[in-house]
């Protein structure tokens, strides 16, 4: 054995001790009331663009005045550590079930307002654009010119068409966000602007959201200095309001609400949508394990048993998409609220 090799550092790394994780037992934050919301609100500057931003999604709220709009939420939100940002914290989510869902929604007659993790899966370009399905291995060259492999025509030339049919129509709306400020302050603009549509506006919150985050008055300007030493770099994180109970109540009364709970212990997972659902009296919770999220998937909602939505392995062997049996059930749900709202389409 070589005896030049330096021991393993002892001291200065973390040791990882259980007791310091997050304690997952603990009752979750209350939700935000109107005093929480005006903190967050008012210390937390806005994206520049929002104004712009929302000027569009006015003009697509008329355009669809009369048809059911769906708001899907994709993607995950980070938490910038300096404001000209370096380092960030992510949340876990490829972009594939909102993405995904959205074109569902699409076939399914909604106009889609699709609020991203700007550069994560979009609706249409997911089936050609992630590194494991490059576009460029679709492709060939003929004769000096750059055609769709043969094998890929059909399968391609239906995707192009439902593309194009959701942009000629004016269906599709793709508006990005990258931190969990630009997340907040658009879902709070994006939710007033669809009241006009009352009942047929449809929440459909996947996006994986941050649970901690810096606040303005805290982040520091400049990328963050490790010293000489080593020093630790301590973090200290601010809860996140939980705003669903503000959306359900004062942003868009009226619209029907859905959210995503995502867990990686089975045996919490139903207990957590429940607990959602009751503390933000919304209508539906998606629940989800991020090891199995794309074959099963758990309705939980008022005044029902819990309902699992699986693939059968056939379905799972033929690629077919868990979304194109989550969104009929929804758009089921959805028709039934409207008509008992007294609304129509
Ligand atoms: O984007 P993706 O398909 O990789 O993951 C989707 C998901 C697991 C983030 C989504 O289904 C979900 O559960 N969103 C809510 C996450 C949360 O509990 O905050």
């Amino acid at each position: 054995m070589d005896s030049h090799i330096p021991s393993p550092p002892t001291r200065r790394l973390s040791t990882g001790e259980r007791e310091n994780a997050i304690d997952r037992t603990i009752p979750l934050f209350p939700p935000a009331v109107e005093i929480d919301e005006h903190n967050y609100f008012d210390n937390n500057d806005p994206p520049e663009y929002l104004e712009s931003m929302i000027s569009g999604v006015q003009e697509f709220v008329k355009f669809h005045i009369n048809n059911r709009v769906v708001l899907v939420t994709s993607g995950g939100t980070t938490v910038p550590l300096e404001n000209q940002t370096v380092r960030f914290i992510d949340n876990f989510s490829a972009g594939t079930r909102g993405a995904t869902s959205a074109e569902y929604f699409l076939e399914n007659g909604y106009a889609v307002i699709f609020l991203h993790r700007q550069f994560s899966l979009l609706p249409y370009s997911r089936h050609y654009s992630h590194s494991t399905n490059c576009f460029l291995d679709f492709m060939e060259e003929k004769n000096g010119k750059v055609v769709v492999d043969p094998k890929y025509q059909e399968e391609m030339l239906s995707v192009l068409r439902k593309y194009q049919a959701a942009k000629d129509k004016n269906l599709l709306l793709l508006l990005p966000f990258t931190t969990i400020n630009q997340y907040l302050h658009t879902l709070r603009a994006l939710s007033v602007t669809l009241q006009p549509l009352r009942s047929r506006a449809l929440f459909y919150l996947a996006a994986a959201v941050s649970d901690f985050f810096v606040p303005l008055h805290r982040i520091p300007e400049h990328k963050i200095q490790s010293k000489a030493g080593g020093n630790k770099l301590l973090m200290n994180l601010d809860p996140v309001p939980k705003f669903l109970h503000r959306l359900v109540e004062k942003w868009a009364p009226g619209a029907m609400i859905i959210s995503f709970k995502l867990e990686t212990d089975s045996s919490i997972l139903l207990s957590k949508a429940r607990q959602a659902l009751e503390r933000y009296s919304h209508q539906l919770v998606i629940g989800n394990l991020l090891q199995t999220r794309k074959t099963e998937v758990v309705f939980v909602e008022p005044d029902a048993p819990a309902h699992w939505i699986r693939l059968t392995p056939g379905q799972e062997a033929a690629g077919v998409d868990i979304e194109s049996l989550i969104i009929p059930a929804i758009v089921k749900r959805h028709t039934v609220w409207i008509k008992e709202s007294g609304n129509s389409a």
